[in-house]
């Protein structure tokens, strides 16, 4: 199949002002394919909207979603009375909270089935001839499939080498408090903190640029290789 882009969107975080301008700005198509690096929910005002919207564009085009250490917070949520108590403090009050504004009645019951149905639906990674996609980050010493899943969602853009495969690496979860994303050429971070004031961006993995919106309704476009 020739695809014309190869898209990926870092966290998101319910917000969905600057995720609807992106994909405005950014115009995917059936003929694109677009991963979505997890951590959809959370933190941001509207969790909600933004799952319908990925739900929507599903129907129209090759959309992947990976899970994200917020999406796996809010799956141990739902069976377990301990863990939805701390998810509280984790995001998981803005999150219930975009399913009823009304504070007494924010209750985990109120998350639709094909919510979490879609949300129960996200990968663990996405692999391409040459990249790799992920939440968190990667071992850079051992193959995808003989890693401990939590790595993809938890592991911290920190000391970062190339992976064996030799696959480009692109991720989100580690926010960039600048931002903008790092660009080590073998492996890129592109969440740029987009529920704390900074950017949400989309990044055209060919095309060599990042698209960003944030919360306030702006837009930028930047120049990977003008980032290393
Ligand atoms: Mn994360």
């Amino acid at each position: 199949m020739v695809r014309d882009r190869l898209l990926a969107i870092g966290d998101i975080h319910g917000c969905l002002t600057a995720l609807k301008l992106l994909l405005e700005k950014v115009q995917p198509t059936p003929d694109d394919l677009l991963v979505i690096l997890g951590d959809v929910i959370s933190r941001g005002p509207d969790t909600r909207g933004c799952i319908e919207l990925l739900m929507e564009l599903q129907e129209t085009m090759p959309l992947v979603c990976l899970m994200g250490n917020h999406e796996e917070y809010m799956h141990d949520a739902r069976d377990s009375d301990i863990a939805c108590g701390s998810w509280m403090y984790f995001g998981g009050e803005e999150t219930l909270l975009s399913y009823d504004s009304d504070y007494a009645k924010a209750d985990i019951e109120n998350v639709p089935d094909r919510h979490w149905e879609f949300i129960e639906s996200f990968q663990d990674y996405f692999e391409t001839d040459h990249e790799i996609f992920v939440h968190g980050m990667v071992d850079p010493d051992l193959p995808l499939a003989e890693q401990d899943s939590t790595e993809f969602r938890w592991r911290k853009f920190t000391d970062v080498r190339p992976h064996l495969s030799g696959k480009q690496v692109i991720c989100g979860h580690t926010s960039q408090k600048s931002g903008i994303p790092v660009n080590l050429k073998h492996s890129i971070c592109i969440d740029t903190n987009a529920c704390r004031g900074g950017w949400l961006t989309c990044l055209d993995v060919n095309g060599e640029v990042a698209h960003q919106t944030n919360e306030d309704g702006e837009y930028r476009m930047l120049d990977m290789n003008s980032l290393e």
